[in-house]
């Protein structure tokens, strides 16, 4: 497809011989757990509950409304929905399409969506009209009327005015494309670190095989009972297993759209849940509140934690005061998933990232010049294998940088290894902050900042935070007076960005130090304001 690296064809047929691709897709997976599992219950979100059979059917039905408003195969539909069925049911419809999902998360404004609109030349945007307290119907229409290729606003709400989902359910045969196993089924996104965050083709191949992967090692299978706290829509609870793991393996899928103990408690309880996917914030949470609650969790096996730094002490705290198995993932929606397995020792559970999940995937640990560092050593993460991307989507130029020759994706991780090959996490240096998990792009952020029309020059960088691990902190240099951090807030909320970005702190300044190259140093950035924020300043 226009815009993809494609695989090598000697690299495809070895992960094909090696049986990690099977020719599967994602529309035809649906279809056989249908076949298999019938009325076996597929996802519970409250009170409702969907079949194999039903959600199989469902699909179906929308892939015929969708194909009678002119999608075909290769188009992108930018989707932003929360976790509820209608993610599943117009993801698969898409996939039976050939169409490709561009997953935005809910958190998503104008700023994300039209530039996701606009680099995919997406047909149709599919959104819902109010969610947590947020109405995405305005910001819609303002994006169509700027959009040459956005034919469809689709809303999974009730309207007069725009399309509505609960419309385009038809009984009415469709004309199936042929859809390849190789070809991309969808466009994640990336974390970013320079500018806005890239897209992530990813084919049915290469994503089943790393859902196939997953399950084995988390012990996936017909009756396990997956909880979905964290939007549906990241990498991580989609895949590692996640939802969509979850569906290939049989599974029951249950929706939360909050992570408090007050919700997900009691839902584990009820719906006697074994495996759920937090981020270290949540986990914190979570151990906190176990203190004052006395719900039951003897269902519950393992809680995955990862998506940012997670702390040894509060892991060790989080396996005892859980009862259950505690697992690490360090992942990336460009591909490599690493876990610790469920019988590793308790050492290596508590102080390591864990391992890759293929005997496929190649690493690499390496210095400044690409040189390979000693064992222990820390030193860049450098990765490929079967299921990590060899290219962005649209991004020929990026790519030459974030990919070495060979087809190692450069991840921007500091990590060191251990004697079995676990990974510990070191640090990063990509230009990006990890906000609980949350990740944002410092230049991204200094873009839209910099448009102030007080700002004469400004950087972004991370500051320590005991909850969140990090957060942002905005370092400006004004053409005169102050800027305060509500002033930008305000700001940046009109231009229409994400909550999560929005830096949590100002500093005015008047100059940046710099390093020996004249650039504007961000670890002393970071080391003032750390300094300034420790108990003894
Ligand atoms: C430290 N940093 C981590 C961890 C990710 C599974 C799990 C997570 C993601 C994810 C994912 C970390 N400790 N345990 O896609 O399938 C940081 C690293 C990494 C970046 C990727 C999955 N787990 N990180 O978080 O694409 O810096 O994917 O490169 O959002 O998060 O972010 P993202």
């Amino acid at each position: 497809m226009e815009g993809c690296q494609p695989w090598p064809d000697e690299i495809a047929a070895f992960y094909r011989e090696k049986d990690c691709w099977r020719g599967e897709t994602f529309g035809q997976m649906l279809r056989v757990r249908a076949e298999k599992h019938g009325n076996k219950i597929a996802i519970t979100d409250g009170g409702k509950q969907v079949s194999y059979e039903t959600l199989d059917k469902r699909v179906d039905q929308l892939a015929s409304g969708f194909q009678k408003l002119g999608f075909k195969k290769e188009d992108r539909v930018v989707i932003q929905i929360p976790n509820t069925v209608e993610f599943f049911e117009v993801c698969f419809a898409l996939f039976r399409l050939g169409v490709l999902p561009v997953f935005a998360l809910p958190s998503h404004r104008y700023s994300e969506i039209q530039y996701f609109c606009e680099l995919t030349e997406a047909k149709a945007y599919i959104m819902p009209e109010n969610f947590s307290g947020y109405h995405y119907h305005e910001m819609a229409k303002t994006i169509q009327r700027e959009s040459s290729t956005l034919e469809h606003i689709i809303t999974l709400g009730a309207s007069e005015e725009l399309e509505q989902l609960a419309d385009l359910y038809l009984e009415e045969e469709y004309i199936q494309p042929n859809v390849y196993s190789n070809d991309i089924a969808f466009l994640q996104l990336s974390g970013g670190s320079t500018g806005l965050s890239k897209l992530i083709p990813r084919t049915h191949d290469e994503y089943i095989y790393s859902l196939r992967k997953s399950n084995e090692i988390c012990r996936m299978d017909e009756n396990s009972v997956y909880l979905a706290v964290l939007a549906i829509a990241h990498n991580y609870p989609l895949s590692s297993p996640g939802v969509l793991g979850s569906l290939y393996a049989g599974a029951r899928i249950v929706l939360a759209t909050r992570s408090s103990p007050d919700e997900a408690f009691p839902i584990i309880e009820k719906e006697k849940v074994t495996i759920v996917a937090l981020v270290p914030p949540i986990a914190i949470i979570w151990l906190e509140a176990l203190k004052t609650r006395s719900n039951d969790f003897t269902s519950l096996e393992i809680i995955q934690v990862g998506g940012a730094h997670f702390n040894a002490e509060i892991a060790k705290r989080m396996q005892q005061a859980f009862g259950c198995k505690l697992q690490q993932v360090y992942g990336m929606a460009e591909g490599l998933v690493n876990y610790t397995r469920l019988d590793d020792p308790e050492e290596t559970i508590i102080n390591t990232q864990g391992r890759p999940m293929s005997p496929y995937d190649e690493i690499r640990v390496v210095d400044e010049e690409d040189r390979e560092v000693e064992l222990g050593e820390v030193g860049e993460l450098l990765t490929r294998g079967p299921y990590t991307i060899r290219g962005y989507y649209k991004a020929e130029q990026h790519n030459a940088k974030a990919f070495t020759l060979n087809g190692f994706y450069r991840t921007g991780d500091l990590v060191s290894l251990d004697e079995a090959g676990n990974i510990v996490v070191e640090g990063r240096i990509k230009d990006q902050i990890n906000r609980g998990g949350e990740k944002i792009a410092a230049e991204e952020m200094e873009d839209h900042i910099a448009s102030h029309p007080n700002v004469f020059d400004v950087a972004v960088v991370s500051m320590p935070d005991q909850f969140l691990g990090e957060r942002s902190c905005a370092f400006v240099i004004p053409y005169e007076g102050m800027i305060t951090k509500v002033e930008m807030k305000d700001f940046l909320i009109k231009r229409g960005i994400a909550d999560f970005k929005i830096p949590d702190r100002v500093e005015i300044v008047d100059t940046f130090p710099q390093t020996s190259f004249g650039k504007v140093s961000k670890k002393a950035l970071r080391e003032m304001i750390t300094k300034k924020l420790s108990p003894t300043y």
